[in-house]
């Protein structure tokens, strides 16, 4: 591996200065990427080995980053499930018949993985082979918890109100539910690692939404399942939105870096976590519409409140779609430029 500072990150070795990487850095703000996405709909794009690799390597090549991301979608993993799902322009996940009924638990399959996601595992092999090993790949899916909120709600949501009334309502339904896409994501994360990601993160954007005990019963018990399975086949990134109150907690599954938001600062976060393992975020994503100078200084602040060794430069969460592509970019280049005090 050419550039291979996150992996260092990841298991606590030294580094001249942190990876930097962007949630969401794939899609949503690139120019080339949105002239890909007025020709193809979205799950064609993901399904497209070729374009898969095309889509993940636009940030690599126009911004720097110091790792790619797969281009795909925590809900492809519903649709191997036998879940129908849209993604709608302009409105985003679209489920029409949504879990929404003790009756239609059974309506969801254990599947057959390689059957289902191969196209998944055929894209990353692709793109592996375009990086040429430039950088690390970063392998994903969606937490138990996270996909749970999406089928039973049945779309996006500010509160996924529909979806924690079921699962308080349904506690033994809820189970089965999350136990059949915890034996999913295991076998597709092993999938994905087998096909060359060299990292996977686990993304649990609403698991801020649940108290601290019940994110432990919900949400943090088939996490923990997940990167007790997959831990010695990769390093493992778990990015809890909201979720700071579970860091201790977190650390203890043997996942290799945490995820922080910006609603925990760096010396909390260190804190909260005992201080070894490693950290990766935390800047807000709007922030990257202040003036350049202003990201640059933030960014060295961040650097500097975070510490250099055993951290990923990164944000919050992922990166809006009305972000100038050279805002991104002063963004990455701080990270190049850093300047220890
Ligand atoms: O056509 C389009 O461009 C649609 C926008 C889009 C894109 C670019 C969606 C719909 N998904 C993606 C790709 C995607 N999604 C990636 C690929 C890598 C990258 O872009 O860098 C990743 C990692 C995801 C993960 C994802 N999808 C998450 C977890 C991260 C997060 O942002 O919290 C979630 C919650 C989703 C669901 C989803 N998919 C798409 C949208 C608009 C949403 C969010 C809907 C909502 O709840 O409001």
């Amino acid at each position: 591996m050419k550039n291979d500072l996150l992996l260092r990150a990841l298991k606590g070795l030294p580094v001249e200065r942190p990876p930097v990487w962007i949630m969401r850095q794939a899609g949503r703000y690139l120019p080339d990427y949105i002239k890909l996405k007025n020709k193809y709909d979205f799950f064609t794009r993901c399904r497209t080995p070729e374009l898969v690799s095309e889509i993940t390597l636009l940030p690599i090549d126009q911004i720097g980053t110091d790792a790619a991301i797969i281009f795909s979608d925590i809900l492809v993993v519903l649709q191997a499930m036998n879940i129908e799902v849209e993604m709608k322009p302009n409105f985003g996940p679209f489920i029409p018949n949504p879990i929404d009924s003790k009756e239609k638990v059974k309506n969801l399959i254990t599947p057959n993985v390689r059957d289902k996601l191969g196209y998944v595992f055929e894209a990353i092999k692709i793109t592996k082979r375009d990086l040429n090993d430039r950088v690390p790949l970063i392998g994903f899916a969606g937490s138990p918890w996270t996909l749970f909120c999406y089928l039973v709600q049945g779309s996006g949501s500010k509160t996924f109100d529909k979806s924690k009334g079921f699962a308080f309502a349904n506690p033994k339904e809820t189970e089965i539910i999350l136990e059949k896409i915890t034996l999913t994501t295991i076998e597709y994360l092993k999938g994905q690692i087998d096909a060359g990601a060299d990292v996977v993160q686990i993304f649990d954007s609403w698991g801020g939404l649940l108290s601290p005990s019940d994110y432990s019963e919900f949400s943090l018990k088939y996490i923990n399942r997940i990167v007790s399975a997959i831990k010695n086949y990769a390093p493992v990134i778990i990015f809890g939105k909201g979720c700071w109150f579970a860091l201790n907690e977190m650390v203890k599954t043997g996942a290799s870096g945490l995820g922080i938001d910006w609603s925990c600062s760096a010396r909390n976060a260190r804190y909260l976590s005992g201080g070894n393992i490693t950290l990766q975020g935390n800047y807000d994503p709007a922030k990257l519409l202040s003036p350049i100078s202003k990201i640059k200084s933030d960014v060295n602040q961040m650097i500097n409140d975070f510490g250099k060794q055993s951290y990923i430069v990164n944000l919050g969460h992922g990166i809006l779609p009305n972000i100038p592509v050279s805002h991104a970019k002063a963004f990455v280049d701080a990270v190049k430029e850093y300047k220890s005090l």
